[in-house]
Order: structure tokens, then sequence, then C-alpha cells
């Protein structure tokens, strides 16, 4: 409970800047624009964080650049394809990765794994009455592209394979993973209304799932404490609703919160019985924060109860357009979360730091170090014990085809562990896993000219 308190008094120490700084909100988007993008005809601009809509004002996050309804910092720079149908008033933007990797995994429970980590992403925008309208739709082909059971990862734990909990073992995302529609419309000065649907979606709970993250967009791997944290980016069937006040958010979701099951390319409907309520604040361009709750019933196929889940998050991106690093960017997550097993009344929490550099345009260093509190590490112990491990990943990629429409990267990672010794038998003294990788995404058009 101290934890909560804390977290929201972050969130409204961040928020407070923003009140002295508000006023020239549309000015400040206009310098802050490179003078490639003015000059840019607008069918050809990439979205680069900026909101289409320039009524809306600079500082409020991208629907473009998110998860569900989640809100990353204005200035992130956006790797997608962009298209103005006019006069029709469409937008219609598309974006994704696919990485290509050899992923090995160390200790007695690792394994070496050719595999393809991928999603892909496409939006349609249109202006309806005083609002904007858009449509999003993910997809991802890791339930071809992955190998049996999962993406191998030591200590990985979340959702099942024929039957059986997944342990040391990534799942792959679901061949539908967001299906939605989302509209915002102002309601007043400074107040916007949101509505989001989705048969696949995410409800308004946690940080910005990590597949979206700036801060993980070179790490193919999902965070050990991806169940703790944003592991409901794919619910089937999500409502939200919520209010934006001046740099301020707060919604709420009805949802149906039974994890994905083996199915990979269904749609597995179920009543909306789990509930999340999510605060978010936008101090600046470059700051974002949220703290939620939300209450999952039936999350896991195998466990029986309920959870809840608090999450805090905060997130900052910040550009550099001179010097050094210059035609670069460093986005940096801290995130906690925390799951509440109702039935055996016992807590789980997980923590994590991930952090990209970007500079000269090409260049990428990243790390995400994380301690997840694991109790299915060995499924048929009905104790369930649980184990605090830590997992500290550092690598690097350069764009080696930076062509102005996709960029190909080579890049590698290596991971180490700490963990208690009473997992030696079952892991090894020192496990250390790496992967080699190709990532492949759209490029930036206006931010990083080749
Ligand atoms: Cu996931």
């Amino acid at each position: 409970m101290r934890l909560s308190i804390f977290c929201l008094m972050v969130i409204c120490v961040l928020a407070m800047p923003a009140a002295a700084q508000d006023t020239h909100t549309h000015d400040s988007a206009t310098q802050q624009v490179p003078d490639q993008q003015k000059q840019t005809p607008p069918d050809q601009m990439s979205m680069s964080g900026m909101n289409m809509d320039m009524s809306e004002p600079a500082w409020m996050p991208s629907a473009h650049v998110s998860s569900g309804t989640g809100w990353q910092p204005a200035s992130i720079v956006d790797h997608s394809w962009m298209k103005s149908m006019s006069p029709a008033g469409w937008a219609v933007m598309a974006h994704g990765v696919v990485f290509l990797d050899y992923n090995r995994q160390g200790g007695p429970r690792g394994e070496g794994k050719a595999e393809s980590v991928n999603w892909a992403m496409l939006m349609e925008q249109h202006k309806l009455g005083r609002g904007t309208l858009l449509f999003r739709e993910m997809f991802s082909a890791e339930s071809l592209t992955s190998p049996h059971p999962g993406f191998p990862e030591l200590f990985q734990t979340g959702e099942t394979y024929h039957g059986q909990a997944l342990v040391d073992h990534q799942h792959p995302h679901n061949v539908f993973s967001e299906l939605a529609v989302d509209y915002t419309r102002p309601v007043g000065d400074k107040v916007w209304w949101l509505f989001y649907g989705a048969p696949v979606g995410e409800p308004a709970l946690g940080p910005v799932a990590y597949v979206h993250r700036a801060s993980a967009s070179e790490l193919p791997l999902a965070p050990l404490s991806h169940h703790l944290q944003d592991s409901t980016h794919i619910s089937f069937g999500v409502v939200t609703t919520g209010l934006i006040l001046y740099r301020f958010k707060i919604e709420g979701s009805v949802f149906n919160g039974r994890e994905p099951n083996e199915k990979r390319y269904s749609i597995q409907f179920a009543p909306l019985d789990s509930w999340s309520t999510r605060l978010s604040v936008a101090p600046s361009r470059n700051w974002t924060a949220q703290y939620s709750y939300g209450r999952l019933e039936h999350p896991e196929a195998l466990e029986p109860g309920s959870q809840r889940r608090q999450t805090a998050s905060v997130e900052y991106v910040h550009r550099f357009d001179k010097g050094m690093l210059a035609n670069g960017s460093w986005a940096t997550s801290l995130v906690w979360g925390r799951v509440h097993k109702v039935l055996d009344d016992h807590n789980l929490n997980g923590y994590l730091l991930e952090s990209t550099l970007n500079f000269r345009s090409k260049n990428y260093v990243f790390s995400r170090l994380e301690l997840a509190d694991k109790d299915e590490l060995f499924p048929n112990n009905p104790l369930n014990p649980s184990y605090r491990i830590g997992a500290y990943t550092f690598g690097g990629d350069r764009d080696v085809i930076p062509n102005r429409l996709w960029r190909l990267a080579l890049g590698a990672d290596l991971t180490f562990y700490s963990k208690p010794s009473s997992l030696n038998a079952a892991y090894g003294t020192n496990p250390v896993s790496f992967q080699i990788f190709l990532r492949v995404r759209p490029g930036v058009s206006h931010h990083h000219p080749d």
C-alpha cells in the first residue's frame, strides 16, 4: 500500500512542471519539427509521434505509437509508414518489426534455437465529428516462427503448451494481437473524452506493452516480469472509457482477463468480468507515467482463482538533434508490477529498468535489468515455491542497411542472472544466455535523414 501511495506521489510531482509551461504547445511543437519535415509533402511524412491532428496539443502522446490506450512520451521516434488518402480524409499507417535470431539460453535448462519474433500493425484514421477515429489491427506470425513449445528463455513462465505450464519459454503471441477502435473527442477546454473497444486489445492496466515500448525496441525477448506487468496486452474483449483532463488521463476498463490459450489463431471470447483503472500523466513531451490497478478473473488456465494487479511506471524519451549523439534518441522505462494471488494470498513483484540509446542514426546500445518473483519454475511441485530472479541483459545493434524506407540491423545481446543458490541444481551455478539477431522495420523518414 505504501508503495502505491509513493507511486501516486511520483506521478503528481512529475506533473507539476507542466502547469507552468503549457500555454504555447503549438509553438513548441513547431520549433521541434526539424526543417526537413516542414518541407516534406504531407503524404510522405512519417507520423513520428506527432499528432496528425494539430488541434491536439503537442504534449499529448500519440495513439499511433501505443498499445491499447497507454501513453508513451510524445517525443518518441516513430518507425512507420504513413499515407494520406485525400480527398477521402483517411490516413493509413503501418509499422512493425521482424527479428530473426539465434537464441542460446545457458545452463542445464537452456537450449539454442533459430526463431523469429515479429508483429505488424495497420492503422486507419479519420475525423469523426470533432473527434478522431482510429482503427488498429495488429498481427503476429509467431505461432509459425517460434520453436516448440515457445521461445527459449530461462526463468520465463506464463501460459501453456499442450496443457502444461510453460517454463523457461516465452509463449508466441497471437495471430490477432489487437483489433480495436479508438475514439478521442474534445469535450471542453483542455478536456477530451476517449473510448476504446476491442475484440482483441489491451485494457487500461500496465505500461505500454514491451513490444511497443521505445526502451525495448531492440530487445527480441519478453521481460521475465511480463506476466506481472503488461501481459494483458492481448485480452479477448475490452471496453475502455476515460477522460483526458489537461495533462492527466483517468480511465477504466472492463475486460476478459483470461489469458490466451494455445489456439493462437482464434479469438476466445468470454464474459468481461475483469476490470481495471489507470491514472496517467504526460508532464512534457519527454515524460509519461502511470499507476494502474486491476482485478483479473481466472487469468490462468491451470491455476484457479483471481488476481489483483498493480503497476506503476515512468517513461522518458529524449531526442538528440545536435551534438555528438545527433540523429538519435534515448528511451528509458522504469516499471513495477505486483500480482496478488487471491486464493493463497501471496504477492509476486516484478521490477524492470529498460533503456535504449540510439546515436548517430544507425547505432543502438541497450539494456534491460529485472528482478522478478517466479512461482511456476517447478510445475510439479504443489507448493509453488517462489524465487526472486534477476536477469541483466546488455546488447547493441547497428543498422547495416539504413534505407529511407526500411532498416535492417545486425545485433547481439548477453544476459546474466542472479538467483537463490537452491536453484543451482536445476539452472547451473552461473548460466549465461545470448542472442544474435537481424532486425527489420520501417525507416524514420524525417528524423534520421540519410
Ligand atoms: Cu505478451
